[in-house]
């Protein structure tokens, strides 16, 4: 398909639909994906944090705060993990992010988020020939671990899970989401999140998992874009923007889907972050094995017991909850976004506990953890429910315990 009719119309026509089902109903049935008749790509104006801009529905004075709270540490506040010195740690790391992402707004671009990254080089004016492109997928991998990734994955493209509009942060109004004419693949990368970190949430200082991902996330894409376009192709390098990342990352092979609205991947469970590149460079897609992640969340419900507002579903998967930020027609675990962002407004940060509690969340270098994913993931499921319940969820690491362990 020629760019950029990547972006759909915000109701697209039945004949699109089939071409879509004839085109990826293989590969949605390999992976568990289930698109209904009534499937319509996300307009990104719709998702909570956009909202947060222009719908009285979710805009509130204590959402103002909560953006305003990453650009000046707001007064401490009584409990551990809010202190000027927890905000000031939370918004140092994600400054190189931040760097990134308003450099162009102005141009109503917020670069990584509700725009591309542009590109800082031009596609150098002669192709270096690729003869294998499997060859050159093992060269891509290893390029974008030396540049920081933890994970990497490719796949093709695949219109559906891109936004049909984008969104001008000048007035917040939709845009079109364009990408470059011929791009075929697209090459997701997942980034660890700090173990320690992750065990504070919720905290202004947990938050400097997140920001330091995205910082390292900002650095990596652009870092392997600009190679990829010095070999003559075009890269397009993207964070939260263009695209909904969860089904691509599941799509390059890099996890499962878990009730926590999180890809588990089977190195670190839920705590990682995802950047991905556009691209036209020859390469070879993977192919995703099941790995049992999935399976073991239709007996758990760990992480909706543990999150505050009850924002996530106990039950099997549905259509969602009915409010305008669940994508339409994908049968699947939806969180209410509009409770899970009323409470980060309210504590003033992001929170992550049911990336925190969840039980692949783990560091994998003890031998008691690697028996527990083997049982977790096969026959064992029932014996690795049983340890669970039995050891119970590990408790939140203090703020004060983090900060005395320096
Ligand atoms: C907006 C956003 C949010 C919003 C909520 C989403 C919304 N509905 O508005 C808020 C602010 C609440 C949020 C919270 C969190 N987020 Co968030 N979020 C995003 C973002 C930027 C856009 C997603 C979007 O447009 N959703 C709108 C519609 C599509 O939502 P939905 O229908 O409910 O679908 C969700 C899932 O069901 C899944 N999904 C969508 N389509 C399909 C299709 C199939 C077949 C499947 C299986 C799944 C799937 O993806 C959607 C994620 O929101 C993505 C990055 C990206 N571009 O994908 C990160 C992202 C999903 N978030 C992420 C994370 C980690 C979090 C938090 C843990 C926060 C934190 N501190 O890190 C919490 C977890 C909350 C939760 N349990 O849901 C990570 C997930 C990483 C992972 N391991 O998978 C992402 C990928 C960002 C990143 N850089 O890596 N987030
Ligand atoms: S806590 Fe349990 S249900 Fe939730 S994502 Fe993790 S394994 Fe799945
Ligand atoms: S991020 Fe926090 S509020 Fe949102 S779903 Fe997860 S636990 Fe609930």
């Amino acid at each position: 398909m020629a760019w950029p009719s990547n972006a759909p119309d915000f109701d697209i026509s039945d004949a699109k639909r089939d071409v879509w089902k004839d085109q990826f109903a293989e590969s949605d049935q390999a992976l568990g994906f289930e698109i209904t008749e009534d499937f319509q790509p996300f307009n990104q104006m719709n998702d909570v944090f956009t909202r947060a801009f222009w719908d009285p529905l979710v805009k509130s004075d204590h959402a103002d705060g909560f953006f305003a709270s990453y650009r000046e540490a707001p007064q401490a506040r009584r409990g551990q993990g809010f202190s000027p010195k927890d905000f000031a740690l939370r918004n140092a790391a994600w400054i190189i992010s931040d760097l990134i992402s308003n450099r162009g707004a102005e141009m109503g671009l917020r670069e990584g988020f509700q725009s591309a990254i542009q590109a800082d080089t031009p596609v150098a004016d002669t192709k270096i020939e690729i003869e294998d492109p499997a060859q050159e997928s093992r060269e891509i991998k290893r390029i974008a671990k030396l540049f920081g990734a933890s994970l990497v994955g490719i796949t093709a493209i695949d219109p559906r899970w891109h936004y049909a509009a984008r969104v001008d942060t000048s007035d917040f109004t939709p845009a079109e989401n364009k990408l470059p004419d011929g791009v075929t693949h697209v090459i997701v990368m997942a980034h660890e999140m700090d173990f320690d970190l992750v065990e504070t949430y919720p905290s202004a200082l947990a938050g400097a998992s997140s920001g330091r991902e995205y910082s390292h996330e900002a650095a990596t894409c652009i870092q392997l874009a600009a190679y990829i376009r010095g070999l003559g192709y075009e890269a397009v390098a993207s964070m939260n923007d263009t695209a909904l990342v969860i089904p691509y990352a599941i799509k390059a092979g890099l996890g499962e889907y878990g009730r926590n609205q999180m890809v588990l991947t089977r190195e670190y469970g839920p705590r990682v972050r995802f950047s991905k590149i556009f691209t036209n460079l020859p390469l070879m897609n993977d192919t995703p094995e099941p790995l049992g992640l999935t399976t073991y969340c239709h007996s758990c419900t760990v992480c909706a017991d543990a999150c505050p507002p009850k924002a996530l579903p106990k039950g099997p998967p549905d259509m969602g909850p009915g409010n305008p930020s669940t994508i339409k027609g994908v049968k699947k675990w939806s969180a209410d976004c509009e409770k899970c962002f009323g409470y980060w407004a309210k504590l003033k940060t992001d929170c992550a506990i049911c990336m925190r509690v969840c039980p692949f969340n783990r560091e994998y270098d003890r031998w008691q953890d690697r028996l527990w994913r083997y049982l977790a993931t096969g026959r064992g499921r029932k014996l690795a429910l049983a340890w669970m319940s039995r050891q119970g969820v590990r408790a939140r690491l203090k703020p004060i315990d983090w900060w005395s362990k320096l």
